[in-house]
């Protein structure tokens, strides 16, 4: 069979097309109406009564059937372990997992040239030194809080996906049309980037990132001891070209932060505006703040020059004792943590964390804080409502009809409340905006709705993402999963509907309608594709048409120690079934998988050698390694892709030295 006339048959169609394929085809169900009202009533408030045993569940109506599609993507951040996840809602089915900070031993995320490539571009000198002098390249871990995609005009656009790194102060872009991680950028100045947030109006030009752990702005070692040197560093992240827009200095450090539906504004919570350094003193003073950053008057000063140039980035001052326009900072109760603009386009709300209450502003009166210099304004006069919800207060969702719903750690519990009922109650109205309360196992930190950062935000599901699970599943040792919760909101009471065990530790998610993604995701990439530019016009200078099946060897005109071994893959082949190197020499092996068939992926694993890559339909990998062992070394397609998957292998001849 040739490449053409593979062209759109389905992978499954070749494997039964195949010796023993049959064997492998399942025959796949019928797609099931369901939809989140199937669920609403009686499946969930049967699950809430009690009847948690698998058994007692209807599980047509709970989950989605085999064969059946999602109603939503769900976007999932993992934490410490540094990948995206992409989940669907309502199954909570996990659906990819998608390597950024992290090494991935399944598609050599982190080995392959290319991705090292993406990890190296903006990394600074002294993360190489200090990966150096550990024998690394690139740091292979992360810590990824926050998952956010790009917005059009206050709604997800479906052009990328960004993420932070808290652990070492990094913000990565997934591309939507493969899901592969497309930009790795180390942030100078910055120590920690924590909260972040794309630009929703007009369109994400910035991705806001907030720097969280304080430190000498010239981090050198002059002035370690003297606190007053500290700074804090709020980043604008350009979001086509991946680079440090500008940055701002702030008073007290940033955990949160988000963006306003007008393009205007941006906000960050701040913990620890004391400056301490141990708890007690960053919990010392009775009021913490959110900052408010003036996007306009900093471009302002930006265009004008009016900004100090380090680290190759453009920094403003902003706090307080600089006496800008850049900032301003509303006292907010002790430590508050979560900072969630609504989708009525008016109400930011600030989660207190320490104090029982989310504070909310009005961010349509923010030009008034900026209409006198900040020592005369009442600051606090943007506050409209600071509803008492309970213990713990970190994030809130909204549903587009005016609810909120707050996760409450130390109750572990949600509540849903009514903000216009929290206007009134503040202005002296007696009613409760509080509406529900559902308990949560246990510990939740962020919660989402669907769509609920946008101004489509919906009304059928919230996702709880609960940090602890124990008591609430097998037990698999002194290391818990995490519990993501699936709760109905579509009615006047929320309904647990599903317990998600995942492993650590997803911070936050969002979710998508699957309409946004479809015109957008590929099946298979293009043969032009940017990831393996640099990887193709290697090849050009080595004569080499990657495109066309090869099997050559180059040996380096300037440097004989390194040689280039180009394959093609077509299921169930490598164009190669044997190659030859020296003992000590640096090889790349370049692959480009000529398979143009929907999830005919292969993969390239060369025995006691630590290598192993993906390479999807119509991509090109490649990898390099020292083959320092003379001998006979198989390497194999570690991906199922044909009944003869196993027969897809061929022999490295590494010979010794002379
Ligand atoms: S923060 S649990 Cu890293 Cu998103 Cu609030
Ligand atoms: Cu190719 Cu398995
Ligand atoms: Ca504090």
């Amino acid at each position: 069979m040739d490449t053409e006339n593979r062209k759109g048959l389905s992978r499954r169609a070749l494997l039964g097309a195949t010796a023993g394929g049959a064997a492998l085809a399942g025959a796949v169900g019928g797609r099931m109406a369901l939809g989140p009202a199937a669920v609403g009533a009686g499946a969930a408030a049967a699950l809430a009564a009690g009847t948690t045993g698998a058994a007692a569940q209807p599980a047509g109506e709970i989950n989605i059937a085999p064969g059946q599609l999602d109603d939503y993507y769900g976007f999932w951040s993992s934490g410490q372990t540094g990948e995206m996840r992409i989940l669907g809602i309502p199954s909570m089915r996990e659906l990819m997992r998608v390597p950024v900070f992290n090494r991935c031993s399944a598609t050599g995320w982190g080995q392959t040239n290319e991705s090292i490539r993406i990890h190296e571009r903006t990394m600074t000198e002294k993360t190489k030194k200090q990966l150096a002098a550990n024998g690394k390249r690139i740091h292979d871990q992360g810590d990824l809080h926050h998952v956010h995609m790009s917005y059009t005009e206050g709604k997800y656009d479906g052009r990328f996906l960004f993420m932070n790194d808290k652990a070492n102060t990094r913000v990565a872009r997934v591309r939507c049309d493969v899901m592969k991680t497309d930009a790795i950028l180390e942030i100078p100045n910055a120590k920690a980037i924590h909260g972040m947030r794309p630009q929703k109006w007009p369109k994400t030009t910035y991705v806001f990132a907030n720097g969280e752990d304080e430190a000498p702005l010239v981090n050198d070692g002059s002035t370690m001891d003297d606190v007053s040197t500290y700074v804090n560093v709020f980043t604008a992240v350009d979001a086509e070209e991946m680079q440090v827009a500008w940055q701002v200095l702030v008073s007290g450090n940033l955990d949160n932060t988000d963006a306003d539906y007008e393009g205007k504004w941006a906000f960050s919570t701040s913990y620890n505006s004391e400056m301490g350094m141990t708890l007690e003193e960053m919990t010392e003073a009775e009021m913490d703040h959110v900052v408010i950053f003036n996007i306009a008057e900093i471009e302002r000063a930006i265009a004008a020059g009016e900004y100090q140039e380090m680290n190759g980035c453009k920094i403003v001052d902003g706090r307080k004792e600089a006496k800008s326009n850049f900032t301003r900072y509303v006292p907010i109760a002790n430590n508050p943590h979560g900072c969630n603009m609504a989708p009525d386009r008016k109400h930011l709300c600030i989660a207190g964390k320490l104090s029982p209450t989310v504070t909310v502003l009005d961010v349509t009166k923010f030009d008034s804080l900026f209409a006198q210099p900040e020592a005369e304004v009442d600051l606090r006069s943007v506050v409209v409502a600071e509803p008492e919800l309970g213990l713990g207060p970190l994030h809130t969702a909204f549903d587009g009809r005016g609810n909120a719903y707050t996760s409450l750690f130390l109750d572990s519990q949600v509540a849903k409340w009514n903000i216009e009922d929290a206007i009134r109650a503040y202005n002296g109205e007696d009613v409760d905006p509080i509406k529900d309360k559902i308990d949560v196992h246990y510990q939740p930190g962020h919660l989402k709705t669907t769509m609920g950062e946008t101004l489509d935000a919906r009304n059928d599901w919230l996702v709880c993402l609960c940090k602890f699970s124990k008591d609430r599943f097998l037990n698999v040792g002194p290391l818990k999963a995490e519990n993501d919760q699936l709760i109905d909101i579509s009615g006047d009471k929320m309904v647990l509907v599903h317990d998600g065990p995942t492993f650590a530790e997803p911070h936050d998610a969002i979710s998508v309608d699957p309409a946004i993604m479809a015109p957008v995701i590929k099946s298979v990439w293009d043969r032009d594709d940017r990831m393996w530019a640099e990887t193709r016009a290697q090849a050009e200078k080595d004569g080499i048409d990657i495109d066309d099946w090869c099997e050559d060897v180059v040996r380096d005109a300037d440097d004989p120690t390194k040689v280039r071994v180009y394959m093609s893959s077509e299921a169930p082949n490598f164009s190669l079934t044997s190659f030859e190197v020296n003992e000590g020499d640096e090889v790349t092996v370049i692959i480009t998988n000529l398979d143009e068939i929907d999830d005919l992926t292969h993969g390239f694993t060369v025995g006691n050698h630590g290598v192993a890559m993906e390479i999807g339909p119509q991509q090109t990998s490649s990898v390099t390694f020292v083959a320092a062992n003379p001998g006979v070394y198989w390497y194999y397609c570690q991906w199922f892709c044909h009944a003869l998957h196993m027969e897809m292998r061929g022999r490295m001849f590494v010979r010794p030295k002379a």
